[in-house]
Protein backbone atom coordinates (compact mmCIF):
# COMPACT_ATOMS: atom_id res chain seq x y z
CA UNK A 1 0.00 0.00 0.00
CA UNK A 2 2.68 2.14 1.05
CA UNK A 3 4.21 1.36 -2.39
CA UNK A 4 0.92 3.03 -4.25
CA UNK A 5 0.96 5.98 -2.07
CA UNK A 6 4.30 7.07 -3.13
CA UNK A 7 3.61 6.45 -6.98
CA UNK A 8 0.80 8.63 -6.48
CA UNK A 9 2.49 11.06 -5.07
CA UNK A 10 5.33 10.95 -7.56
CA UNK A 11 2.23 11.40 -10.46
CA UNK A 12 0.82 13.88 -8.26
CA UNK A 13 4.11 15.98 -8.29
CA UNK A 14 5.03 15.34 -12.01
CA UNK A 15 1.77 16.59 -13.24
CA UNK A 16 1.26 20.00 -10.88
CA UNK A 17 4.36 20.90 -12.75
CA UNK A 18 3.22 21.25 -15.97
CA UNK A 19 -0.37 22.77 -15.35
CA UNK A 20 -0.51 26.18 -16.26
CA UNK A 21 -3.87 27.91 -14.64
CA UNK A 22 -5.61 27.66 -11.30
CA UNK A 23 -8.44 25.67 -12.84
CA UNK A 24 -6.10 22.90 -13.83
CA UNK A 25 -4.53 23.14 -10.49
CA UNK A 26 -7.63 23.10 -8.28
CA UNK A 27 -9.40 19.84 -10.50
CA UNK A 28 -5.60 18.25 -10.13
CA UNK A 29 -6.35 18.57 -6.46
CA UNK A 30 -9.94 17.31 -6.37
CA UNK A 31 -8.93 14.09 -8.63
CA UNK A 32 -6.53 13.12 -5.39
CA UNK A 33 -7.54 15.08 -2.01
CA UNK A 34 -11.21 15.33 -3.46
CA UNK A 35 -14.49 12.74 -1.69
CA UNK A 36 -13.44 10.32 -4.97
CA UNK A 37 -10.10 11.03 -5.35
CA UNK A 38 -7.28 8.45 -5.68
CA UNK A 39 -6.21 9.21 -2.33
CA UNK A 40 -9.39 9.11 -0.39
CA UNK A 41 -9.82 5.61 -2.38
CA UNK A 42 -6.39 4.22 -0.70
CA UNK A 43 -7.55 5.38 2.54
CA UNK A 44 -10.68 3.91 2.00
CA UNK A 45 -9.83 0.47 1.52
CA UNK A 46 -7.69 0.34 4.69
CA UNK A 47 -10.68 -0.07 6.45
CA UNK A 48 -10.09 -3.96 5.46
CA UNK A 49 -6.08 -3.73 6.08
CA UNK A 50 -4.40 -5.42 9.35
CA UNK A 51 -3.57 -3.02 11.99
CA UNK A 52 0.13 -3.24 11.77
CA UNK A 53 -0.78 -2.01 7.73
CA UNK A 54 -3.21 0.94 9.32
CA UNK A 55 -0.27 2.11 12.25
CA UNK A 56 1.88 2.00 9.07
CA UNK A 57 0.01 3.60 6.35
CA UNK A 58 -2.09 6.11 8.41
CA UNK A 59 0.86 8.97 9.02
CA UNK A 60 2.45 8.32 6.22
CA UNK A 61 -0.71 9.35 3.77
CA UNK A 62 -1.37 12.37 6.62
CA UNK A 63 1.75 13.47 5.73
CA UNK A 64 1.50 13.21 1.85
CA UNK A 65 -2.29 15.05 2.20
CA UNK A 66 -0.68 18.05 3.90
CA UNK A 67 2.46 18.18 1.38
CA UNK A 68 -0.42 17.80 -1.55
CA UNK A 69 -2.19 20.72 -0.28
CA UNK A 70 1.54 22.69 0.56
CA UNK A 71 2.02 22.30 -3.22
CA UNK A 72 -1.40 22.85 -4.59
CA UNK A 73 -0.84 26.38 -2.34
CA UNK A 74 2.64 27.28 -3.55
CA UNK A 75 1.43 26.31 -7.44
CA UNK A 76 -1.42 28.52 -7.46
CA UNK A 77 0.44 31.75 -5.79
CA UNK A 78 3.50 30.84 -8.41
CA UNK A 79 0.54 30.83 -11.42
CA UNK A 80 -1.06 34.12 -9.69
CA UNK A 81 3.04 36.27 -9.47
CA UNK A 82 3.06 35.38 -13.35
CA UNK A 83 -0.22 36.51 -14.08
CA UNK A 84 0.40 39.80 -12.42
CA UNK A 85 3.93 40.17 -13.45
CA UNK A 86 2.65 39.62 -17.51
CA UNK A 87 -0.03 42.54 -16.52
CA UNK A 88 2.58 44.81 -15.40
CA UNK A 89 5.07 44.10 -18.63
CA UNK A 90 1.86 44.92 -20.97
CA UNK A 91 0.68 47.60 -19.05
CA UNK A 92 4.01 49.53 -19.12
CA UNK A 93 4.14 53.36 -18.53
CA UNK A 94 6.30 55.38 -20.93
CA UNK A 95 7.66 58.19 -18.94
CA UNK A 96 9.43 60.37 -21.88
CA UNK A 97 8.01 63.14 -22.10
CA UNK A 98 8.67 65.17 -26.01
CA UNK A 99 8.48 69.21 -26.59
CA UNK A 100 5.12 68.71 -28.65
CA UNK A 101 3.25 66.49 -26.22
CA UNK A 102 4.48 68.90 -23.16
CA UNK A 103 2.95 71.92 -25.62
CA UNK A 104 -0.04 70.32 -25.79
CA UNK A 105 -0.22 69.06 -22.35
CA UNK A 106 -0.19 72.54 -21.21
CA UNK A 107 -2.94 73.71 -24.00
CA UNK A 108 -5.54 71.43 -22.73
CA UNK A 109 -4.58 71.80 -18.76
CA UNK A 110 -5.09 74.23 -16.41
CA UNK A 111 -6.39 74.56 -12.82
CA UNK A 112 -9.93 73.12 -12.56
CA UNK A 113 -12.81 75.79 -11.64
CA UNK A 114 -13.11 74.51 -7.89
CA UNK A 115 -9.45 74.26 -6.84
CA UNK A 116 -9.93 78.04 -8.62
CA UNK A 117 -12.66 78.82 -6.21
CA UNK A 118 -10.43 76.98 -3.51
CA UNK A 119 -7.82 78.86 -3.87
CA UNK A 120 -9.65 82.08 -3.77
CA UNK A 121 -11.32 81.41 -0.56
CA UNK A 122 -8.42 80.74 1.11
CA UNK A 123 -6.73 84.03 -0.28
CA UNK A 124 -9.77 85.70 1.21
CA UNK A 125 -9.47 84.29 4.58
CA UNK A 126 -5.80 84.40 4.73
CA UNK A 127 -6.08 88.20 4.47
CA UNK A 128 -8.75 88.10 6.98
CA UNK A 129 -5.91 86.41 9.28
CA UNK A 130 -7.31 83.11 8.81
CA UNK A 131 -4.81 79.89 8.52
CA UNK A 132 -5.38 77.50 6.13
CA UNK A 133 -5.29 73.61 7.61
CA UNK A 134 -5.49 69.88 5.97
CA UNK A 135 -6.98 66.42 6.81
CA UNK A 136 -6.81 63.04 6.12
CA UNK A 137 -9.60 62.06 3.75
CA UNK A 138 -9.90 58.62 5.45
CA UNK A 139 -10.76 59.47 9.00
CA UNK A 140 -12.27 57.48 12.29
CA UNK A 141 -15.47 57.57 14.17
CA UNK A 142 -13.60 60.03 16.74
CA UNK A 143 -12.87 62.89 14.24
CA UNK A 144 -16.08 62.55 11.94
CA UNK A 145 -18.63 61.77 14.12
CA UNK A 146 -18.15 61.42 18.14
CA UNK A 147 -16.02 64.21 18.82
CA UNK A 148 -18.62 66.55 16.50
CA UNK A 149 -21.33 65.41 19.28
CA UNK A 150 -22.55 63.07 17.06
CA UNK A 151 -22.28 59.59 19.07
CA UNK A 152 -22.50 55.93 17.66
CA UNK A 153 -26.85 55.49 18.32
CA UNK A 154 -27.68 59.89 17.40
CA UNK A 155 -30.15 59.37 14.66
CA UNK A 156 -27.94 62.70 13.11
CA UNK A 157 -25.68 59.82 11.47
CA UNK A 158 -28.08 59.24 9.37
CA UNK A 159 -27.66 62.87 7.88
CA UNK A 160 -24.79 61.76 5.54
CA UNK A 161 -24.50 58.62 4.01
CA UNK A 162 -21.10 57.24 5.01
CA UNK A 163 -18.49 55.16 3.10
CA UNK A 164 -17.16 52.88 5.63
CA UNK A 165 -14.35 50.55 5.54
CA UNK A 166 -14.42 46.95 6.72
CA UNK A 167 -13.51 47.73 10.45
CA UNK A 168 -16.60 49.72 10.97
CA UNK A 169 -13.96 51.91 12.67
CA UNK A 170 -12.83 53.96 9.43
CA UNK A 171 -14.54 56.17 7.00
CA UNK A 172 -14.18 58.44 3.86
CA UNK A 173 -15.11 61.46 5.47
CA UNK A 174 -18.52 62.51 4.64
CA UNK A 175 -17.45 66.22 5.79
CA UNK A 176 -14.61 68.73 6.23
CA UNK A 177 -15.84 69.60 10.01
CA UNK A 178 -13.38 66.73 10.68
CA UNK A 179 -10.54 69.74 10.41
CA UNK A 180 -12.76 72.03 12.63
CA UNK A 181 -11.54 68.83 15.95
CA UNK A 182 -7.75 68.35 14.18
CA UNK A 183 -7.47 72.00 14.09
CA UNK A 184 -8.58 72.05 18.05
CA UNK A 185 -6.42 69.24 18.69
CA UNK A 186 -3.36 71.44 17.24
CA UNK A 187 -3.68 74.71 18.60
CA UNK A 188 -4.63 76.97 21.49
CA UNK A 189 -7.44 79.49 21.31
CA UNK A 190 -7.89 82.47 20.10
CA UNK A 191 -7.74 80.69 16.59
CA UNK A 192 -9.41 81.27 13.23
CA UNK A 193 -8.54 78.93 10.18
CA UNK A 194 -10.04 77.12 7.10
CA UNK A 195 -10.04 73.55 5.52
CA UNK A 196 -11.01 72.73 2.37
CA UNK A 197 -11.00 69.39 0.68
CA UNK A 198 -12.99 67.10 -0.88
CA UNK A 199 -15.44 64.47 0.82
CA UNK A 200 -17.76 61.38 0.43
CA UNK A 201 -21.33 60.35 0.26
CA UNK A 202 -22.67 57.32 -0.66
CA UNK A 203 -25.69 59.68 -2.36
CA UNK A 204 -27.60 58.83 -5.23
CA UNK A 205 -25.92 61.68 -8.05
CA UNK A 206 -28.41 64.35 -9.22
CA UNK A 207 -27.98 68.06 -10.99
CA UNK A 208 -27.17 69.18 -7.42
CA UNK A 209 -25.86 66.22 -5.44
CA UNK A 210 -22.43 64.17 -6.36
CA UNK A 211 -20.65 61.30 -4.07
CA UNK A 212 -17.39 63.09 -3.91
CA UNK A 213 -17.47 66.80 -3.50
CA UNK A 214 -15.78 69.64 -2.41
CA UNK A 215 -15.88 71.42 1.04
CA UNK A 216 -14.28 74.29 2.96
CA UNK A 217 -14.74 74.46 6.96
CA UNK A 218 -14.13 77.36 8.61
CA UNK A 219 -13.50 78.33 12.76
CA UNK A 220 -13.08 81.28 15.03
CA UNK A 221 -12.52 80.55 18.20
CA UNK A 222 -11.93 83.42 20.98
CA UNK A 223 -13.39 85.40 23.56
CA UNK A 224 -17.30 86.60 23.35
CA UNK A 225 -17.84 85.32 19.67
CA UNK A 226 -20.83 86.70 18.12
CA UNK A 227 -23.47 85.18 15.80
CA UNK A 228 -22.64 89.49 14.35
CA UNK A 229 -18.98 88.22 13.79
CA UNK A 230 -19.92 84.69 11.49
CA UNK A 231 -22.32 86.42 9.02
CA UNK A 232 -19.96 89.72 8.65
CA UNK A 233 -17.28 87.23 7.85
CA UNK A 234 -19.74 85.18 5.34
CA UNK A 235 -21.18 88.50 3.47
CA UNK A 236 -17.81 89.36 3.09
CA UNK A 237 -16.31 86.33 1.76
CA UNK A 238 -19.90 86.05 -1.11
CA UNK A 239 -19.46 90.24 -1.70
CA UNK A 240 -15.32 89.41 -2.73
CA UNK A 241 -16.27 85.64 -4.58
CA UNK A 242 -19.16 87.62 -6.41
CA UNK A 243 -17.86 91.10 -6.54
CA UNK A 244 -21.30 92.30 -5.44
CA UNK A 245 -23.75 92.14 -2.38
CA UNK A 246 -25.51 89.03 -2.78
CA UNK A 247 -29.18 87.97 -1.67
CA UNK A 248 -28.87 85.68 1.06
CA UNK A 249 -31.35 84.29 3.79
CA UNK A 250 -30.40 83.07 7.12
CA UNK A 251 -32.57 79.80 8.43
CA UNK A 252 -32.80 78.05 11.44
CA UNK A 253 -30.61 74.81 10.90
CA UNK A 254 -29.85 71.43 12.46
CA UNK A 255 -26.23 70.11 13.24
CA UNK A 256 -25.39 68.44 16.25
CA UNK A 257 -21.73 70.21 16.32
CA UNK A 258 -23.23 73.98 16.37
CA UNK A 259 -26.07 75.94 18.95
CA UNK A 260 -27.81 77.82 17.16
CA UNK A 261 -27.03 76.21 13.99
CA UNK A 262 -28.17 77.82 10.66
CA UNK A 263 -28.58 77.47 6.48
CA UNK A 264 -27.65 80.70 5.13
CA UNK A 265 -29.10 80.32 1.24
CA UNK A 266 -28.19 82.61 -1.92
CA UNK A 267 -30.39 83.46 -4.37
CA UNK A 268 -29.84 81.27 -7.43
CA UNK A 269 -31.24 82.12 -10.81
CA UNK A 270 -31.35 78.10 -12.35
CA UNK A 271 -29.11 78.96 -16.01
CA UNK A 272 -31.61 77.93 -18.60
CA UNK A 273 -28.35 76.10 -20.69
CA UNK A 274 -30.31 77.61 -24.24
CA UNK A 275 -31.03 81.01 -22.99
CA UNK A 276 -28.28 82.07 -20.30
CA UNK A 277 -29.69 82.91 -17.14
CA UNK A 278 -33.17 81.81 -16.89
CA UNK A 279 -35.78 83.67 -15.15
CA UNK A 280 -36.73 80.79 -12.28
CA UNK A 281 -35.31 81.67 -9.62
CA UNK A 282 -35.19 79.57 -5.96
CA UNK A 283 -32.53 79.32 -2.89
CA UNK A 284 -29.66 77.48 -3.06
CA UNK A 285 -28.37 75.54 0.07
CA UNK A 286 -24.91 76.82 0.38
CA UNK A 287 -23.71 77.26 3.52
CA UNK A 288 -24.33 75.75 7.12
CA UNK A 289 -23.08 77.63 10.07
CA UNK A 290 -23.58 78.51 13.80
CA UNK A 291 -22.06 79.20 16.95
CA UNK A 292 -19.85 75.75 17.78
CA UNK A 293 -21.31 73.38 20.13
CA UNK A 294 -19.57 73.46 23.98
CA UNK A 295 -19.59 69.90 23.64
CA UNK A 296 -17.57 69.87 20.70
CA UNK A 297 -14.74 72.70 22.19
CA UNK A 298 -15.03 70.22 25.24
CA UNK A 299 -14.22 67.46 22.69
CA UNK A 300 -11.45 69.63 21.48
CA UNK A 301 -9.79 69.94 24.47
CA UNK A 302 -11.09 73.61 24.91
CA UNK A 303 -12.91 75.55 28.10
CA UNK A 304 -16.21 76.26 26.49
CA UNK A 305 -16.41 78.25 29.95
CA UNK A 306 -13.56 80.64 28.77
CA UNK A 307 -14.01 80.52 25.24
CA UNK A 308 -17.10 80.18 22.16
CA UNK A 309 -16.46 80.52 18.30
CA UNK A 310 -18.36 79.86 15.20
CA UNK A 311 -17.99 77.25 12.37
CA UNK A 312 -19.68 76.82 8.89
CA UNK A 313 -19.11 74.46 5.97
CA UNK A 314 -19.27 76.05 2.68
CA UNK A 315 -20.09 73.69 -0.23
CA UNK A 316 -17.43 74.41 -3.30
CA UNK A 317 -18.54 72.67 -6.41
CA UNK A 318 -22.07 74.46 -5.66
CA UNK A 319 -20.64 78.30 -4.84
CA UNK A 320 -18.90 77.21 -8.34
CA UNK A 321 -22.43 76.73 -9.70
CA UNK A 322 -23.61 79.75 -8.61
CA UNK A 323 -20.47 82.00 -9.69
CA UNK A 324 -20.54 80.29 -13.46
CA UNK A 325 -24.36 79.85 -13.88
CA UNK A 326 -23.47 75.83 -14.50
CA UNK A 327 -27.07 74.00 -14.52
CA UNK A 328 -25.55 70.51 -13.44
CA UNK A 329 -23.30 69.75 -11.12
CA UNK A 330 -22.28 66.53 -13.03
CA UNK A 331 -20.00 68.22 -15.42
CA UNK A 332 -17.57 69.26 -13.05
CA UNK A 333 -16.27 66.01 -12.43
CA UNK A 334 -17.24 64.45 -16.09
CA UNK A 335 -13.79 64.70 -17.28
CA UNK A 336 -14.49 66.35 -20.44
CA UNK A 337 -11.72 68.73 -21.70
CA UNK A 338 -14.71 70.85 -24.07
CA UNK A 339 -16.13 71.91 -19.96
CA UNK A 340 -12.43 72.30 -18.23
CA UNK A 341 -11.17 74.56 -21.14
CA UNK A 342 -13.99 77.57 -20.52
CA UNK A 343 -12.21 78.06 -16.73
CA UNK A 344 -8.44 77.69 -18.24
CA UNK A 345 -6.07 79.61 -16.18
CA UNK A 346 -2.81 79.09 -15.17
C1 LIG B 1 -22.20 69.67 6.58
O1 LIG B 1 -21.50 68.89 5.92
C2 LIG B 1 -21.70 70.30 7.84
N1 LIG B 1 -20.49 69.66 8.23
C3 LIG B 1 -21.49 71.79 7.59
C4 LIG B 1 -21.32 72.62 8.82
C5 LIG B 1 -20.06 73.00 9.22
C6 LIG B 1 -22.42 73.02 9.55
C7 LIG B 1 -19.89 73.78 10.35
C8 LIG B 1 -22.27 73.81 10.67
C9 LIG B 1 -20.99 74.19 11.06
P1 LIG B 1 -24.16 69.68 4.83
O2 LIG B 1 -24.39 68.23 4.83
O3 LIG B 1 -25.38 70.52 4.74
O4 LIG B 1 -23.38 70.11 6.18
O5 LIG B 1 -23.17 70.06 3.67
C10 LIG B 1 -22.57 71.35 3.56
C11 LIG B 1 -22.65 71.89 2.14
O6 LIG B 1 -22.04 70.96 1.25
C12 LIG B 1 -24.08 72.03 1.62
O7 LIG B 1 -24.62 73.26 1.99
C13 LIG B 1 -23.87 71.94 0.12
O8 LIG B 1 -23.45 73.19 -0.40
C14 LIG B 1 -22.74 70.97 0.02
N2 LIG B 1 -23.25 69.62 -0.27
C15 LIG B 1 -23.85 68.75 0.57
N3 LIG B 1 -24.12 67.58 -0.03
C16 LIG B 1 -23.67 67.70 -1.31
C17 LIG B 1 -23.62 66.83 -2.44
N4 LIG B 1 -24.06 65.58 -2.39
N5 LIG B 1 -23.08 67.29 -3.59
C18 LIG B 1 -22.58 68.55 -3.66
N6 LIG B 1 -22.58 69.43 -2.63
C19 LIG B 1 -23.12 69.02 -1.46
Amino acid sequence: MLDKLNSLFDDFKSKIESLETQADVLNLKSSVLGKKGSLSEILKSLKDASVEVKKQVGPVSNQMKGQIEKLVQSKLNDIEVKAVNAKLAKDKIDYTLTDDILEKGLQAAGLHPVTQIQREIEDIFISMGFDVLDGPHIEDDWHNFEALNIPETHPARDMQDTFWFKDMKHLLRTHTSTIQVRGMESKKPPFKFVGPGKVFRCERTDATHEMCFHQLEGMMVGKDITVGNLIYFMKTLLKEIFKKDMEVRLRPGYFPFVEPGFELDIRWKKPDPKKGESEHSGWLELLPCGMVHPEVLKAGGIDPNEYNGFAFGLGLDRLVMVKYAIEDIRHLHSGDLRFNEQFKTF
